[in-house]
């Protein structure tokens, strides 16, 4: 593989861009490589610089549920183009697009739409503390949230991609006010509830958690965290923003059949443009300022091009048969890549939700972060080098999931099995 022009960019890059990347994980340092600079995309591939082509499962990190350039998203972008790129004042898309928010998904009365999961789910913390007049915030470890200081607590993702607990720069004050608890342990949420329960604000969660790979809720998990924020007078929060219009049109609340009282939303409802939302109950989202008292704004909240990007991708997810189709590819790469270990001999747990995939280095059943965290990070770095040779792009870390598009066909399906094979093959050897 030609690695040339990638090389050069990044030489560049690092010279005025902090380690050479607009955000952490895509460094590829976790698996001792350097970046490839993207060129262009399409459909379910991604080109290089170098000319080399690969078959996507980053998929712009979940947003790209079409492909790339589906030609609806590509029509909408270029109506609105002809009108103009951001006027910081009122537009009839963004009715439209929080109508398709609040039709898609049941807890969702009224919308507030934003830039990044970051502000979504920032602006919701805000929100549930402003609601409840509680300052005390329930995560859990392995989730991430975005990089707000309230958040940046044993979090997943990047921070979890670079084994460290936190970040400099979050003032202790601020995350005291943080506890963050081991993923589907329901007799730990059940015991702070019990001493605490009235000094909770909220419980922030990812229902589907995405972002320490793929580790899905326990059963009982989520209905009991509905429950316990229930009797406390605490908010609950689902961070669908990885799992919003991606495990179901409603979410993961449709999936799982839970109704939170605060969901955030980003990735698949800009369609590719940076976007984000946060919505809930109508008492609720009634306190957001200026029909309520809790501050929140943005100059580009609402941008008209992520509106017709996101509303233009919601409209191609209502065709028959759209999750299904989707779905059965996901679960003929998880079952394909499950063989490919066995048949290697190596330790391996693949599991999928929908088109989401993880693939985790371990014998052990992960249903949180500490098991999470006994994957062979070492045969994870040799397994991406492995596959990206071969023209698969995943992502560059252990801790993210995967993202199977409407666009991969049987044929990619099958390529990355074959190479998957070969790959972990090699590495038994
Ligand atoms: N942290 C995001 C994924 N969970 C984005 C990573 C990136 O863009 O580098």
């Amino acid at each position: 593989m030609k690695q040339k022009k990638s090389r050069r960019l990044f030489e560049s890059a690092v010279k005025i861009i902090p380690g050479g990347v607009n955000s952490p994980v895509r460094a590829c340092r976790a698996v001792g490589a350097d970046p490839v600079f993207i060129d262009h995309a399409d459909g379910c591939m991604l080109f290089d610089a170098d000319g080399n082509s690969y078959i996507d499962y980053v998929g712009s990190w979940g947003p790209m549920i079409l492909g790339h350039r589906h030609p609806r998203v590509i029509e909408a972008l270029a109506e609105i183009l002809e009108r103009g790129t951001s006027f910081g004042a009122p537009t009839e898309l963004e009715i439209n697009l929080a109508e398709m928010i609040v039709d898609a998904v049941e807890s969702v009365e009224m919308v507030r739409m934003v830039n990044s999961g970051t502000e979504a789910t920032m602006s919701a913390i805000r929100l549930a503390r402003g609601v409840t007049g509680r300052d005390l915030v329930i995560k859990f470890d392995g989730c991430y949230h975005g990089h707000a200081d309230t958040l940046l607590v044993e979090a997943g993702s990047g921070v979890a991609t670079f084994g460290i607990p936190g970040s400099p720069g979050v003032p202790k004050s601020v995350v005291e006010h943080t506890l963050s608890l081991p993923y589907n342990d329901i007799e730990a949420v059940r015991d702070i509830m019990t001493r605490q329960g009235d000094r909770i604000a909220c419980i922030i969660v990812e229902p589907v958690a995405g972002n320490m790979g793929l580790v899905a809720p326990a059963p009982g998990f989520l209905e009991m965290l509905r429950e316990l924020t229930h009797a406390s007078g605490s908010l609950l929060i689902f961070d669908e923003v990885m799992t919003g219009f991606r495990v179901a049109y409603g979410g993961a609340q449709a999936l799982y059949n839970i109704r939170p009282d605060i969901s955030c939303f980003a990735k698949i409802i800009g369609g590719g443009l940076p976007v984000g939302a946060y919505g809930g109950r109508r008492d609720i989202m009634e306190h957001v300022s200026p029909r309520g008292a809790v501050y929140q704004a943005g100059t580009l909240s609402g941008n008209p091009l992520a509106m017709a990007a996101g509303i233009a991708t919601l409209e191609q997810l209502k065709a028959h048969g759209f999750y299904e189709n989707m779905n059965k590819k996901a679960e003929q790469l998880a079952g394909g890549l499950k063989k490919a270990a066995e048949s290697a001999g190596i330790k391996a747990r693949v599991d999928h939700v929908g088109s989401m995939l993880g693939f985790f280095f371990t014998d052990r059943e992960v249903t949180n972060f500490e098991d999470a965290k006994t994957s062979d990070l070492e045969l994870f770095a040799a397994y991406y080098k492995g596959m990206l040779n071969k023209g698969i792009y995943l992502a560059p870390s252990q801790f993210e999931s995967l993202f199977v598009s409407a666009a991969h066909g049987i044929e990619q399906i099958e390529a990355t099995i074959k190479a998957a094979g070969e790959v972990l093959d090699e590495l038994r050897e």
